[in-house]
């Protein structure tokens, strides 16, 4: 059983949501690097004020304080862990590899989450946070297209890669990425 993971796809796709159903029922550590900055902003630490301010414009945060809030986790992680929202660039990924690596934890599985843009655009908006507002939201999907999107080859060329659609309903999709995982 593949228990090492991770989920691709573009912001809205539902990386998050399917990402909590599945480590809940599979009982995964669940790497969610978006959730783990939004608890750094809400602790008021400088970190997360400088977090905050990139987030709510749709940009990346900087890769040494994502990689140093992954590293934390996977090393001291002895069960299946999924990551959710990481890697997010081509850096980010060969820094993700060296560590796999050398903790000798390799990546067994990547899910990428399809979604057309007129879905996501709509799921943001109705969700409402902070960064989902039009603005924003066009310069996050711009950002995935530039920096995130060429891991999708990246994965694919190493024979990982699963592609899931994400426009259905959330429990129609989480039993294709059940099925895709082989579960
Ligand atoms: P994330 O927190 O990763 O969020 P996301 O990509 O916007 O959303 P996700 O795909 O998880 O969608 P969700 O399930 O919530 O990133 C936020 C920001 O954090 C980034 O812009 C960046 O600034 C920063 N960041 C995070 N990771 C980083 C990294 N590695 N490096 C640098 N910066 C980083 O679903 C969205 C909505 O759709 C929800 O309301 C949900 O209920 C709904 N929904 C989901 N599935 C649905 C379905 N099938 N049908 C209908 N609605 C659905």
């Amino acid at each position: 059983m593949k228990k090492k993971l991770l989920f691709l796809g573009p912001p809205g796709a539902g990386k998050g949501t399917q990402a909590n159903l599945f480590c809940k029922k599979y009982r995964l550590d669940h790497l969610s690097t978006g959730d783990l900055l939004r608890d750094e902003v809400s602790s008021g630490s400088v970190l997360g004020l400088k977090a905050a301010e990139i987030m709510n414009k749709g940009e990346l945060v900087n890769d040494e304080l994502v990689l140093s809030i992954v590293e934390g986790r996977l090393v001291n992680n002895n069960g299946g862990w999924l990551l959710d929202g990481f890697p997010r660039n081509v850096n980010q990924a060969n820094a993700l590899k060296n560590l796999l690596d050398k903790i000798n934890q390799p990546l067994e599985g990547v899910v990428l989450i399809k979604i057309a843009n007129e879905h996501l655009i709509k799921r943001l908006l109705g969700r409402g946070r902070q960064d989902d507002n039009e603005e924003v939201i066009s310069n996050r999907l711009q950002i995935y297209k530039e920096k995130t999107s060429p891991l999708i080859d990246l994965y694919s060329q190493q024979g990982i890669l699963e592609e899931i659609d994400g426009n259905a309903d959330i429990d129609v999709v989480f039993s294709c990425i059940e099925r895709a995982l082989g579960r």
